[in-house]
């Protein structure tokens, strides 16, 4: 017969980044297929579910982990949570990790799930990682029944942690292909860029290759959209100053990003340094918008052998792309885009984590 629905406790950080967005829009489809969703953030919700979902609640808790624990164990109450599913590895993964061993004292323990989504992984590897960082999220990983990782590539880079090998299996991010379609054109013609502005994002450079593209133009035939805000907003701000581009680079600030702010646009554009998805790329290609990102993981994953983009290799083909997209794409590329999107449907990822939520707890 039916399987019944679960009780399940999400875990995130909260605010504008990726992860917390991947977290929110897996709630919401779980809720869709019929389970209750608790989703615990550390800091309020940048943006809200993309369509509104029966079942789900979001609890606002704090940056502290014990806080996060006490709440969810109230919350869980007599009945206890299914499983627990942490979206960044830490310090959420400790905090599944000390509900399910608290909730012990109610019944059978929680499933517990680690979903890595990049900088949870990559920013402990290497030699500018904090020492005994690595040892401290394989610990961590090592304590949880599962990890899963968005990317294949990301997927890739486990090896480099300390001690043992950790099993891990590749779930891609979903997109709500409902919500995220293609629509009605935007005035003018546009390049978008949504991210959290941070070094590894490397807007600054973006908007200089946006500069080199038209060197010499009196106007560009192209704007530039930057969406988001971060540590190096001002420094991106200054570059297009210094290029004379005010009018022609808009810095919208933290809003949250909508269907309209893709539809129409020559391309959603990224140059980030790593990426392990690329969350904003997809939802471009959903709205039917071919992408301009740089050849590496997700960003390849996404665009795979498909015409939906250019994957580009250094500044100068950035530039090329950029310059290139001063015509418009065709029907057939836009259509490439969305049918490469349709790859990705948030329900496919709900199904694979629905499978290990019910995993049995092996005795
Ligand atoms: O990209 C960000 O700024 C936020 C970051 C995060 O961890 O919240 O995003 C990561 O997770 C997203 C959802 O799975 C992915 O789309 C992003 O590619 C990934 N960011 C990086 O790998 C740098």
């Amino acid at each position: 017969g039916a399987e019944p629905p679960l009780r399940l406790a999400l875990l995130c950080r909260g605010g504008h980044g990726g992860s917390t967005v991947a977290a929110t829009e897996l709630a919401a489809a779980l809720c869709r297929r019929g389970h209750r969703v608790d989703l615990f953030v550390q800091e309020a919700l940048g943006r809200p579910p993309a369509r509104p979902a029966l079942g789900l609640s979001i609890l606002a808790v704090g940056s502290e982990p014990r806080a996060l624990v006490d709440a969810a164990l109230t919350r869980a109450g007599r009945r206890g949570y299914d499983a627990l599913h942490a979206h960044y590895a830490r310090p959420l993964a400790e905090c599944a990790t000390a509900i399910a061993d608290r909730s012990l004292a109610l019944g059978p323990r929680p499933r517990t799930l680690v979903t890595l989504h990049g900088t949870d992984l990559t920013g402990v590897l290497g030699p500018s990682a904090p020492l005994g960082s690595g040892a401290r999220l394989a610990a961590a990983l090592g304590r949880v029944d599962e990890v899963t990782c968005v990317g294949e590539d990301l997927a890739s880079r486990l090896h480099a942690l300390p001690g043992e090998r950790v099993r891990v299996s590749v779930i891609h991010g979903g997109i709500d292909l409902e919500t995220w379609r293609p629509g009605q054109r935007q005035e003018g013609p546009e390049l978008v860029h949504v991210s959290t502005i941070r070094p590894l994002k490397r807007v600054p450079a973006l908007v200089e290759a946006f500069a080199t593209a038209w060197r010499g133009c009196a106007r560009p035939p192209l704007r530039l959209r930057i969406v988001g805000e971060g540590p190096e907003l001002e420094l991106a701000r200054a570059v297009a100053g210094d290029r004379g581009l005010t009018d022609s680079v808009i810095f919208e600030g933290a809003i949250p990003a909508t269907p309209d702010l893709y539809r129409g646009a020559r391309a959603v554009v990224s140059w980030s340094r790593e990426e392990s998805f690329g969350l904003s790329l997809l939802e471009g290609l959903a709205c039917g918008v071919p992408v301009i990102a740089p050849q590496l993981g997700g960003p390849a994953e996404l665009v795979g052998t498909s015409s939906a983009g250019s994957l580009v290799a250094d500044a100068a083909a950035l530039t090329e792309a950029i310059a290139r997209a001063a015509s418009p794409p065709s029907t057939t590329l836009r259509r490439a885009a969305r049918s490469r999107a349709e790859r990705f449907p948030i329900e496919s990822t709900a199904r694979r984590y629905e499978e290990l939520y019910r995993q049995k707890v092996p005795l």
